[in-house]
């Protein structure tokens, strides 16, 4: 029987609410830990648990059929993906933020400026739409301490309390990017394919209108 393959996070900040997503869907699996792929007892689905940031080229790749990503890692992967469903979880906004006893006035003030972040894509679009030129340090974690290490004037990072950033001795000056979890979709299923995850979509919806 066909199946549909879905990828969401193994560990980390989205993967509780996936598996708590496909659950309230009515879908059991059996989650335990370290496996690398599970089955749903009730539904023909097969669950593959990845690093996020390599989830949008096992969808594009047809390794998966479908999964749930936040949008900021999409969009940093240059992916042709848009959202088929926003989850309502993850949410968070990729900011800008600097020194908090800057003077920043407007982002005309980044010019020239040296920015460390994990998202060398979305910043480089950002600064270009704004006609800003300033130098992009691309560092994979801890991007809140490269303004006080000296190594940069501001920082782009996810944001979603806002806490790390007021602990580090910053201010968050731009909104770059609104993100939340979304289901993304290999563009060529099957028939079979695509019906499961019609499915799977209106469980959804239901899911979601049930909270509202
Ligand atoms: O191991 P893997 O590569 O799969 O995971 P990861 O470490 O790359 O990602 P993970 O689990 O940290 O985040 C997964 C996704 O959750 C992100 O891609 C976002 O879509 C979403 N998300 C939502 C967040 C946050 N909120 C968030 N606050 N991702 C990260 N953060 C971090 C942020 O980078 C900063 O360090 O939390 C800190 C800020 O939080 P506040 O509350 O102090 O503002
Ligand atoms: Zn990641």
């Amino acid at each position: 029987m066909q199946k549909l393959r879905i990828a969401i996070q193994k560990s980390g900040r989205l993967h509780d609410d996936s598996i708590k997503l496909l659950k309230e869907c009515g879908i059991d699996i059996n989650n335990g830990v370290n496996k690398l792929k599970t089955e749903a007892s009730n539904f023909p689905l097969e669950v593959f648990f990845l690093r996020d940031d390599d989830i949008p080229q096992y969808v594009e790749d047809g390794v998966a059929d479908i999964g749930i990503v936040g949008e900021n890692v999409v969009l940093e992967k240059n992916r042709p993906f848009t959202a088929i469903e926003k989850l309502g979880f993850g949410k968070c906004r990729l900011s800008i933020a600097v020194a908090k006893t800057a003077d920043y006035k407007g982002v005309q003030d980044l010019q020239g400026q040296r920015i460390a972040t994990s998202y060398p894509v979305i910043v480089e679009k950002f600064l270009r739409d704004n006609n800003v030129q300033a130098d992009i340090h691309e560092i994979s974690g801890s991007v809140e301490i490269a303004p006080g290490i000296g190594l940069a004037e501001a920082i782009c990072d996810l944001v979603s309390s806002g806490s790390t950033l007021f602990m580090n001795g910053l201010k968050e000056v731009e909104t770059v990017l609104k993100s939340e979890a979304i289901l993304i979709a290999n563009g060529a299923l099957n028939e079979e394919q695509q019906v499961l995850l019609r499915k799977l979509q209106f469980r959804i919806q239901a899911v979601k209108k049930a909270k509202n």
